[in-house]
């Protein structure tokens, strides 16, 4: 496995798009089948109400962003949900939670019988919860889960700039202790919010360096949503989202590169540009967690257009059985530290005091 520099990443970012693209499509030639793309399901099993301050998301409660709370889905729910993203092709069901960490609780309890659900249902499981320690991997490997997606979202100095409730340090570790749980690990991040080609290579350069590297990375362009702190950010240029999905399928010739959020505002053009260029797998469903995505049946007619398929679920993996899981009494009582950066960010600030006054307005 070659070791990059930030130097070399750049200078690939930088080259000239068809170029890149060429060569990025020569490389998904020899590790993946280009004819193939997976479907995958997004799942928010509860929505809103989080505690964290991260500048992009309409889920954080101190914004005011007008979405639909919810508490944690039931079995019952979340099954129907599974059997109706299998019947519209998807192989993989990625669950969502707002937290700020998962927590030794009834909630986690209830989770891990949902990623066992699912699993029983010969579906990818994914989980998405925020922080998670050792143990609590450890749980929802047994429980069948499949991959752990935790973002690293920007470079460890533009992470600073939107989110100051956590350090990048804290995902990371959050990363570490996913592959000590022998889970395969979902992780990328974010373009559009206002950082630099550097910032976007050195995040490159930090998932690259992994070892081993993320089975997955998923390649968000920012939904600006109204009532964030990043509402007026500009659409993402989309040659841009071309150029980091072949970038990262370069820097990571193996992992499954993920077209994610922002494709309502991607051509059918572009995207196929970024198929040609490597993404593998796709969010279908007319719903991310919160915000709007194309819907099933024009994916459908892109794929038949460009002559690509569906990938079945376990590719890539063997499926793991799931086992009878409960949380110890030890585990329970478990007390967790994460780290509580100490600096703000005016502009978050800004927003949370709006967001405030709004709710107050309405009130009256
Ligand atoms: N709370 C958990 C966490 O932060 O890890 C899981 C859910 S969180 C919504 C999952 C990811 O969604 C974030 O890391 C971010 O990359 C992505 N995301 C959230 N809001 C977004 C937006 N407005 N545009 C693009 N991606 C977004
Ligand atoms: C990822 O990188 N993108 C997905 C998934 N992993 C969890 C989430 C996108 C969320 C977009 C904003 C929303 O719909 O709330
Ligand atoms: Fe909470 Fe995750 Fe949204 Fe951050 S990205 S506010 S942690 S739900």
């Amino acid at each position: 496995m070659k070791d990059w520099t930030l130097e070399e990443i750049i200078e690939l970012y930088n080259s000239p798009l068809i170029e890149l693209v060429f060569k990025a499509a020569t490389i998904h030639r020899q590790h993946h089948n280009p004819r193939e793309v997976q479907i995958s399901t997004l799942l928010s099993i509860k929505t809103g109400g989080c505690p964290e301050d991260c500048g992009y998301c309409p889920q954080a409660a101190r914004y005011h962003t007008n979405i639909e709370t919810n508490d944690l889905m039931s079995l019952e729910q979340v099954e129907k949900a599974a059997i109706d993203a299998q019947a519209g092709g998807s192989s993989r069901l990625c669950m969502g939670a707002a937290w700020r960490n998962v927590k030794n609780d009834d909630e986690f309890e209830h989770v891990l019988k949902l990623v066992k659900k699912v699993n029983n249902m010969n579906m990818e499981v994914c989980c998405t919860l925020g922080m998670v320690t050792e143990s609590q991997a450890q749980r929802l490997a047994e429980a069948g889960l499949y991959a752990y997606n935790h973002n690293l979202d920007s470079s460890e100095d533009f992470y600073k700039e939107i989110i100051s409730t956590r350090g990048y340090q804290d995902r990371l570790d959050t990363l570490d202790n996913v592959r000590k749980a022998n889970l395969t690990i979902c992780s990328g991040g974010i373009i559009g919010m206002g950082e630099s080609v550097e910032d976007r290579c050195k995040m490159l350069l930090t998932l690259s360096s992994l070892r081993p590297q993320p089975e997955s990375v998923p390649i968000n362009a920012l939904v600006a949503v109204e009532g964030t702190p990043l509402e007026e950010q500009n659409e993402v240029p989309i040659w841009d989202m071309i150029r980091m999905v072949a970038t990262t399928r370069i820097v990571m010739p193996t992992s499954t590169v993920r077209l994610s959020a922002g494709r309502t505002s991607m051509n059918a053009e572009g995207q196929a540009l970024c198929f040609m260029a490597g993404a593998g797998s796709i969010f279908a469903g007319d719903k991310l967690l919160t915000t709007p995505n194309p819907d099933i049946n024009s994916d459908m007619q892109l794929f038949e257009t460009l002559g690509l398929q569906p990938r079945a679920a376990f590719a890539k993996r063997e499926q793991a059985c799931s086992k009878e899981v409960t949380l110890s009494e030890q585990e329970r009582q478990e007390k967790i530290k994460w780290s509580r950066p100490a600096h703000k960010i005016e502009n978050n600030e800004k927003y949370k005091e709006i967001g405030k006054q709004k709710r107050k307005d309405q009130l009256v």
